[in-house]
């Protein structure tokens, strides 16, 4: 046995600053603190750590499946680890940035990560525009799922029980789309969960600005994780050229540009605009992959 391996195994379930609760296999939480910036760690990670005094000292940091993280020019914040789905939220009402949402959709595919477009508000006129506007979505491949989770909440539970059930998935998406009402809705001890974080984080702030995990049974099986910023979603982590193949619509046609270096901006024979005259790859699309495009491509310090 390693040394590692004989201390007590944990999930990260919040964090503040240098603070985190970690949840032991048995479901007591304990608020730890990293030993040295190696163990810098993000919600869903595991982690192995020791007890020191009535808190705990996390050690070492187990090895991720994936990591979710946007990066700016100037830092990298992370989301959450080991996730099996992202749902990325949107709704009727208020209009929803189709830049920040692919640029989610983005980071999704560059972390590896199956991500969901989840659709809120269905019971609102405006559905129809934006039903219209992630139309070509569904046709590049995305799984969208349409619901009313305040209006409607049993059909929108029939939807997501399935799709959730024995996962772990973050719920990515602007303010006002309805995260805290999926949260209230299939959890019903969120506030209870968010009072015991609260307390143990001693922050004094209010908990919808940090991530956090819930659990959506008893059994502890179904994880779904709620995590702020989502504007303001660099992507700095991806290198301009493979940017084509992180987008679906354009990955296919991108293959057959005569040119093997080919930016999709203005060469001749290219794919991917052939595939936006013929109307496969829409305006807007397109316009998103020149303003990411550009901004990758700006020289890094
Ligand atoms: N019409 C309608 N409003 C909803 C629905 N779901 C949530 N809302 C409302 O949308 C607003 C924002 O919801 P909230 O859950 O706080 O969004 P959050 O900012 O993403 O956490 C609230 O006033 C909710 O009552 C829905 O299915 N239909
Ligand atoms: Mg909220
Ligand atoms: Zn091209």
């Amino acid at each position: 046995m390693s040394r590692a391996e004989a201390l007590d195994l944990g999930l990260v379930v919040a964090g503040h600053g240098r603070h985190y609760i970690v949840e032991t296999p048995e479901g007591r939480r304990v608020t730890c603190h990293p030993r040295g910036k190696k163990s810098d760690c993000v919600v869903g990670d595991r982690v192995r750590w020791q007890v020191s005094g009535d808190e705990g000292v996390i050690e070492h940091v187990e090895p991720r499946r994936n990591l979710l993280f946007r990066q700016d020019e100037w830092k990298t914040k992370s989301f959450a680890a080991n996730l099996d789905l992202i749902l990325v939220m949107v709704a009727s009402e208020p209009v929803f940035s189709e830049s920040q949402l692919t640029r989610a959709l983005i980071a999704a595919e560059d972390a590896g990560i199956e991500a969901h477009i989840l659709l809120n508000k269905a019971d609102l006129p405006q559905i129809a525009t934006a039903r219209e506007r992630l139309r070509p979505y569904a046709a590049m491949g995305y799984a969208v799922h349409e619901v009313a989770l305040k209006a409607r909440p049993d059909e929108a539970r029939a939807e997501l029980d399935p799709l959730l059930a024995g996962r772990s998935s973050l719920v990515l998406g602007p303010s006002g789309t309805g995260k805290s009402t999926l949260i209230n809705l299939l959890a019903p001890d969120a506030r209870a969960q968010v009072g015991e974080i609260s307390q143990a984080l001693n922050s004094g702030r209010h908990t919808t600005t940090t991530t956090q995990w819930y659990w959506l049974d008893a059994a502890r099986t179904t994880g779904l994780i709620d995590s702020p910023g989502f504007q303001e979603f660099g992507l700095r982590q991806v290198s301009p050229q493979v940017l084509p193949g992180l987008m679906p619509d354009l990955a296919e046609p991108a293959k057959q540009c005569k040119f093997y270096n080919c930016t999709h901006l203005h060469e001749p024979g290219c794919g991917v605009r052939a595939a936006l005259a013929r109307g496969e790859v829409t305006e807007s699309r397109y316009r998103i992959y020149g303003e990411i495009f550009q901004e990758l491509s700006q020289t890094r310090y």
